[in-house]
């Protein structure tokens, strides 16, 4: 297949990018985090979206050279604005399911010693669906990346198939309200009780949380009022290049 052959070869040729999108406390209005998103540009085809990709990545067990890539990547970027003064903030990097499956705990303690990245700082985002596939084996490799300092968040939360019981049960520090149902969440009552529902529930359980792609500002309006402080999304920015993120850093929103 074409596309293999050239995502085979899209690291050594330079052809992934991270994006960094901000995230915010919408309380004091400060850049907290920021998440990194992967794009490649390939040379003919132009940028292709990590929906198309990852996929693809996943099956030829390339993503594990590209997520290590990814991981350090950030966290090397992460450690550039700490050590050049900026204010600390947690860098989020996405996850796919093989990955989590390989060692993951050895790769990310290599990296954090590798960049000398203050692993407090490191956030690392699962979905459901990874945290579930084998859940009784996962607390193990969750707990060990606690116990090097990470968190954990789950990402795209109210999409899959949690179990109420392992939320409990697993170290996590964040659920990300999937941003399916902040779309709608100032005219649809049904999405408004699932966001407010997530809120709730993760303060009880003693989790931060994040709403995911708030674009206008009603939305941040309201989910603010529902307890949530931090929020993502195209309102706040898009994601961005290194240079357009640490202006953000230092200017503020
Ligand atoms: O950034 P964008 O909206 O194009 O991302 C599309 C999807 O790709 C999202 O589900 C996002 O979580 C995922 N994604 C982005 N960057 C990475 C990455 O570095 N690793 C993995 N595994 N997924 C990513
Ligand atoms: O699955 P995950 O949450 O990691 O996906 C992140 C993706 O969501 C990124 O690719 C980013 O481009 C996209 N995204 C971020 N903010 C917004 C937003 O406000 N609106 C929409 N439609 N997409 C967003
Ligand atoms: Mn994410
Ligand atoms: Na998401």
């Amino acid at each position: 297949m074409v596309l293999e052959s050239s995502l085979r070869r899209a690291l050594e040729r330079d052809e992934f990018q991270l994006l960094y999108q901000p995230q915010v406390d919408v309380i004091t209005g400060s850049v907290v985090g920021f998440e990194a998103l992967l794009r490649w540009h390939h040379p003919d085809l132009g940028t292709i979206s990590p929906e198309k990709f990852i996929p693809l990545a996943e099956e030829t067990g390339l993503i594990l050279s590209i997520g290590e890539w990814v991981l350090r990547t950030a966290c090397r970027q992460a450690k550039i604005w700490q050590d050049a003064g900026l204010r600390p903030v947690r860098m989020a990097v996405n996850l796919s399911g093989r990955q989590f499956r390989m060692k993951l705990d050895e790769i990310v303690a290599a990296i954090l010693l590798e960049t000398g990245f203050d692993p407090r700082w490191l956030e690392l985002e699962l979905t459901e669906s990874i945290l579930m596939r084998n859940a009784s084996d996962n607390i193990e490799l969750l707990q060990a990346l606690t116990a090097m300092g990470c968190s954990l968040s789950i990402d795209d939360f109210g999409t899959g198939y949690s179990s109420l019981a392992y939320l409990k049960h697993f170290p996590l520090e964040r659920l990300k309200i999937d941003r399916s149902f902040v779309r709608d969440v100032t005219t649809n009552p049904d999405d408004r009780a699932i966001a407010k529902i997530i809120i709730d529930m993760a303060h009880t359980l003693k989790m931060e949380v994040t709403a995911e792609g708030v674009e206008e500002r009603e939305q941040l309006e309201l989910l603010k009022r529902y307890g949530c402080r931090e929020m993502q999304g195209f309102f706040f920015s898009r994601p961005v290049p290194a240079a357009s993120a640490e202006k953000l850093l230092r200017k503020g929103i």
